[in-house]
């Protein structure tokens, strides 16, 4: 029939049957969208064709619009004109839905009359998170489906619904466990006694049930984003629609997207959301024989080691826990239960799987219970002696071709290696606390490690669901490394002038989720201060030194858990401290520094231009192997905003 190469088009009877086939996710490129206008132009002119059938092949239904298509010039036929044409086009379209069906793909299977999926499915218009809205009549269409009240989370929120959730919604009109082209063939078979239904735009949209109560919810979506646009203009787009004709609503909707496509926001989101997915491209790893990591080994049941042991029970992989004793052994057994019984509660998994789970975990005070372990994972105490005796325990008694790792996130993985018989099985795997929840992985790589076991952890990092970073051993690698120079950067700062509440205030103003100052202390300053303290004879005698924290842990203001840090808390209520004030005022003076005010610009532009040097010395060191990868690691660590890009992004942005 002529049709572009992603589609084909065949006949059964009398439906048209079109396959959208363009892996890897079916994306909406100039391609598909040119083989759906020459369908629709086709079985228009067919009188013989009853009814088309949509379908895709591979994993997915169409996951979106192409987002790689979004930077370059912006060619026809667009998408709404080609849903416009199947919305309004006089033989009804069924589209059969599995997979991800997102923002372009489910306007296109909102165009269509019908929609059928399986179980499997999951439907969203996430554009939120590239910072824009639906720009091809989602916003207009959803709230004709489905309540006004649930079109505004979807919008705004960007997260998808399960196909279960969207029949009940109304989103879809029927769900199937079994075959599902089958089952969408005898769906159309059905239809046949009935009259064709109006399309989504034909429909009255669902005006809010309590319309005082919806316009909370979108001052909410305001206060929560912070500074993104997108959520915000998609909330605006919802709830401005319900007065508009859907002519007027389209326009208002096409307008804002193509605005937001142009915002450099949605140029930061479109970097990180590729930057995420290129992390490691390494030449080395290619081809490389993948060690199947089945049962993993955890030393340490305390928060950190039972978090490894959750991520790794709740991705099907087998833990045995290694505690000191048999009350450290089951105390941590609580605590690894405890977050899977959390996971249950939340509906995360069902009870079926968690049964599985608590089945698949065992814990021991005996480390010959690792006889078995693919892969074991020191989660203990954060010194390096304490590590190397269980480096050295742990490679006692595991097979030969078992991985050893260490959790650390400061110590020096290449020492820590060399204490092993056989260094090339040793790796740095440095999780983040929550780790069952935090998505990255630090994959720190010494120089002894084989290409099969770092081949083999970034395989498993990904079967763990986690967005893997490679980082070369330093003090802190990249996370950290980072961190500790814009501490130090905020700690000269207040010596120079600022305080921490304007730091932290500066820090949420830019839209972290926490200022530093509140951060350490909720996390406790003492875990730094002796730290700081074993550091100390290391300490070169011409370093700008700040002992502000000392001093606080020295008045045994520890933070929030002793009531005082560097504020003072009456409960969870957190509040500036004079004490605390007078400490760094008088540091200033003792230093002889005159102080000057701070703009919460300037705190900013101390801090990014801080992170931005170290990361270039990150870079040069080799210690990170792409710009990229500091801005997916800042973000995914500490919560820098997504929607700048990160702090590298930043700079090019800036062109500093
Ligand atoms: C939109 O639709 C706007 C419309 O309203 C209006 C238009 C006018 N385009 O994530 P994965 C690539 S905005 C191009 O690793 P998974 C991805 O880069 C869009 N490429 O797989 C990767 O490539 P590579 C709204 C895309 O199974 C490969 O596919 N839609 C796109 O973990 C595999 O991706 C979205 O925002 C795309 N749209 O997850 C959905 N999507 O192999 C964005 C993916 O070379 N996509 N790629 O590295 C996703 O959320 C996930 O990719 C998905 C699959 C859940 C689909």
């Amino acid at each position: 029939m002529g049709l572009s190469m992603p589609l084909t088009l065949k006949r059964q009877n009398n439906i048209a049957i079109v396959t959208i086939d363009n892996p890897p996710v079916n994306a909406a490129s100039h391609a598909v969208r040119q083989g759906l206008l020459d369908v629709v132009q086709e079985t228009e002119r067919d009188p013989t064709v009853q009814a088309v059938l949509l379908t895709c092949a591979g994993r997915t239904f169409v996951a979106g619009a192409d987002i790689r298509e979004f930077g370059k010039p912006p060619v026809e036929p667009h998408l709404p004109d080609v849903l416009r044409l199947i919305e309004t086009a006089q033989t009804p379209w069924v589209a059969v839905l599995h997979g991800s069906v997102l923002g372009g793909g489910l306007e296109l299977a909102m165009a269509c009359r019908y929609r059928v999926a399986n179980a499997g499915a999951q439907l969203g218009l996430p554009e939120v998170n590239l910072g824009l809205i639906p720009g091809a009549g989602g916003t207009v269409q959803l709230p004709r489906l489905v309540s006004a009240e649930l079109a505004l989370d979807m919008v705004a929120g960007g997260k998808p619904i399960s196909a279960k959730a969207a029949l009940h919604a109304g989103l879809i009109d029927a769900l199937t466990e079994g075959a599902l082209t089958p089952f969408a063939l005898s769906f159309i078979d059905n239809l046949a006694s009935h009259p064709v239904r109006p399309s989504t735009l034909d429909k009255a949209v669902n005006l809010p049930v309590d319309q005082a109560a919806f316009d909370e919810k979108v001052a909410k979506v305001t206060a929560r984003a912070k500074g993104q646009k997108s959520p915000v203009a998609a909330a605006q787009a919802i709830s401005k629609g319900f007065n508009l004709t859907v002519e007027e609503a389209l326009q208002q909707e096409r307008e804002t997207f193509l605005k937001l496509k142009d915002d450099p926001q949605s140029a930061a989101l479109r970097h990180i959301f590729f930057a995420e997915r290129g992390t490691i491209s390494l030449e080395r790893l290619k081809g490389q024989k993948l060690a199947q990591i089945q049962t993993v080994g955890v030393v340490g049941g305390g928060t950190m080691g039972a978090g490894i042991a959750a991520a790794c029970l709740l991705r099907g992989v087998s833990v045995v826990l290694v505690e000191r004793d048999d009350d450290a052994a089951q105390a941590g057994f609580k605590r690894t239960a405890d977050i899977l019984a959390g996971s249950l509660s939340r509906g995360l998994v069902s009870q079926q799987k968690h049964d599985k789970m608590l089945d698949s975990f065992t814990v021991s005070a005996n480390y010959a219970a690792f006889a078995h372990a693919d892969l074991v994972i020191e989660a203990v105490f954060e010194n390096f002696e304490v590590k190397a005796e269980v480096f050295s325990k742990i490679e006692a008694v595991v097979r030969p071709d078992a991985i050893i790792a260490s959790n650390t996130s400061y110590l020096d993985v290449n020492a820590l290696s060399q204490t092993l018989k056989h260094s090339s099985r040793a790796i740095g795997l440095h999780f983040f606390s929550p780790a069952h929840i935090m998505k990255l992985l630090e994959i720190v790589v010494p120089d002894t490690v084989s290409d099969e076991v770092l081949a083999s952890c970034v395989a498993f990092g990904r079967q763990l669901g986690k967005i893997c970073v490679l980082a070369g051993v330093c003090d802190g690698f990249i996370a950290n490394r980072i961190m500790s120079a814009y501490r130090r950067e905020c700690e000269y700062m207040l010596e120079d002038g600022a305080l921490p509440w304007e730091i932290d205030e500066a820090m949420l103003a830019f839209g972290m989720p926490m200022g530093i100052y509140q951060m350490q202390d909720l996390a406790g300053l003492d875990i730094a201060w002796a730290m700081r303290k074993r550091q100390a004879a290391e300490r070169k005698s011409d370093e700008r030194y700040v002992d502000i924290a000392d001093k606080l842990c020295e008045m045994g203001r520890f933070g929030q858990k002793s009531g005082r840090g560097w504020y003072i808390y009456d409960g969870k209520s957190r509040k500036p401290d004079p004490e605390v004030q007078a400490l760094i005022l008088s540091e200033s003076s003792r230093k002889g520094i005159t102080r000057i005010s701070f703009s919460p610009d300037q705190i900013m532009s101390r801090i990014l231009g801080r992170m931005q040097t170290e990361g270039h010395a990150i870079l040069n060191e080799g210690i990170a192997q792409r710009a990229e990868d500091i801005d997916v690691v800042m973000i995914n660590a500490f919560g820098f905003p997504r929607w700048t890009g990160g702090p590298m992004f930043m700079e090019g942005l800036s062109g500093a």
